[in-house]
């Protein structure tokens, strides 16, 4: 029997690699979300990740030469989109000067002054190599301060890897069924009590069950990693209150919010005063980065101003401020002509989300989406009409209908528009996306809501 000619893959190239890539590191992948397994298809014997040769403003190009507009964005740091040239020339203009000291520059100054100015909550800062180190260290510090061990954290929330802080975790590790990962002692979870997200009164009740006993409770005072999940209104405010009652520290983790929602990020956008912040992504201008600060009275206890240890080969290290100053450079609406880059992002945001809502409604497909700024998510809802239309939590996300979720993706994959390869993540929007790449994107989700429903 003649073989019959199957079709050449429109992924060929990737497929391809990833056959040699799962051979040489778990998964195929440096990180777990980009596996594309959660959305591979019924059986998991569907696409497997495209492999990205390059990408410009708002638009990938994979090694088969299929072109995307990209709504991953690194997962964030890109709000300017791919290689926007002050960034490149600013990075280029460092690696002819050495990318790695080892010793103090005045970069980490300048980004440190850049994200004070912003950041009034921050005048203090110590720089890191990712969102997790960020986290970590600042549980840490809020340990060593208050002398007290145990951390709230929420439901679904994800404040990168760290073991203390990987159970219930959102993200990555819901996308892959181990929100809270084996291989993590009890000894280091033992100490982690988790909380409903926007449920002042379970976390009311949490703090008086542990009177004395609580250094901090750690949020992502927008959540990214449930997908877009807002705070109710006075959310935010009643943890304020809580942890000035419980004499408990604060930490906003804005490794996502930060310099996303706003110039101020959320603490600015929502007027809340955190104790510590963790930041990550934007300030690093897609090089390696995060970083945590706070007041000096609490980040003059980490050393070698105080004891609290905490280092990093390769924190604060030249490339990544360049990069990281650059961007913010670009972001601060008081910088230029009183035009923000956020309004136009904001612009962006809300076309999308109306576009994606009528096409949604003319599909028939009960999907609710949810959006702050440039960051969103089109929760796909069960169609036996059981689900809350409004997700508030993490409960509320786990009932969404991912196969529809993964149906959607590998349509609007097809038609050239690269989304989050999970339903528990955000959309971003730069500012290198235009009104014509939104309105493309709304076509095709026309066709791709479709395909959602058909099983
Ligand atoms: P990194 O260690 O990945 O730099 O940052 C961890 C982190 C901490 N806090 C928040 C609020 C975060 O969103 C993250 C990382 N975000 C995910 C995407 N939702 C990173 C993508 C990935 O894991 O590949």
């Amino acid at each position: 029997m003649a073989k019959l000619n199957k079709p050449k893959s429109r992924y060929a190239k990737s497929e391809k690699l990833f056959a040699e890539a799962v051979k040489l590191m778990p998964g195929g992948v440096s990180s777990p979300v980009r596996s594309f397994k959660a959305v591979a298809g019924e059986g998991g014997g569907g696409i497997g990740p495209v492999f990205i040769k390059e990408a410009k403003g708002a638009d990938l190009t994979d090694i088969d030469n299929n072109t995307y507009i990209d709504y991953v964005m690194s997962y964030g740091p890109l709000i300017a989109g791919h290689s926007p040239p002050p960034v490149r020339a600013a990075v280029a203009k460092q690696i002819d000067k050495g990318s790695s000291y080892g010793c103090c520059t005045e970069a980490e100054l300048k980004l440190a002054k850049i994200i004070a100015a912003a950041m009034p909550n921050v005048p203090m800062i110590r720089f890191v190599n990712s969102g997790t180190e960020a986290t970590m260290s600042a549980i840490r510090l809020a340990r060593g301060v208050t002398q007290r061990n145990i951390i709230l954290k929420c439901h679904g929330c994800y404040h990168g890897h760290v073991d203390s802080l990987l159970i219930e975790a959102g993200s990555g590790a819901t996308t892959h069924n181990h929100p809270s990962s084996p291989g993590i002692p009890d000894s280091a979870t033992s100490n982690t009590v988790l909380v409903p997200y926007n449920d002042l009164p379970a976390t009311t009740a949490a703090f008086e069950e542990r009177q004395g006993k609580i250094a901090a409770m750690i949020v992502e005072p927008i959540c990214g990693n449930i997908g877009v999940v807002p705070p109710l209104p006075g959310y935010l405010e009643g943890l304020r209150a809580l942890c000035d009652q419980h004499n408990a520290l604060l930490i906003f983790d804005e490794v996502l919010t930060g310099f996303r929602v706003a110039y101020g990020g959320a603490q600015g956008l929502y007027s809340i005063r955190p104790d510590l912040t963790c930041l990550g992504k934007i300030i690093g201008g897609g090089l390696p980065v995060g970083a945590y600060g706070g007041k000096p009275e609490l980040m003059n206890h980490v050393s070698p101003a105080g004891p609290i240890y905490q280092a990093g080969t390769l924190s604060g290290n030249p490339l990544a401020m360049a990069a990281g100053i650059a961007t913010l450079s670009l972001l601060d609406d008081t910088a230029i002509d009183g035009t923000s880059i956020y309004t136009q992002l904001e612009a962006l945001g809300s076309r999308l989300e109306i576009g994606l809502k009528a096409a949604a409604v003319a599909a028939n497909v009960p999907v609710s989406i949810q959006r702050v700024g440039s960051m969103l998510t089109p929760f796909f809802l069960r169609r036996d009409g059981s689900q809350t239309a409004s997700i508030k939590n993490y409960a509320d996300a786990l009932q969404c209908d991912t196969q529809a979720y993964a149906r959607f993706f590998r349509s609007m994959l097809d038609a050239g528009v690269m989304l989050p390869p999970s339903q528990f993540e955000a959309w971003f929007i730069s500012s290198a996306h235009t009104e014509g790449d939104i309105d493309q994107t709304i076509d095709h989700a026309r066709e791709a809501f479709k395909a959602a429903q058909s099983i």
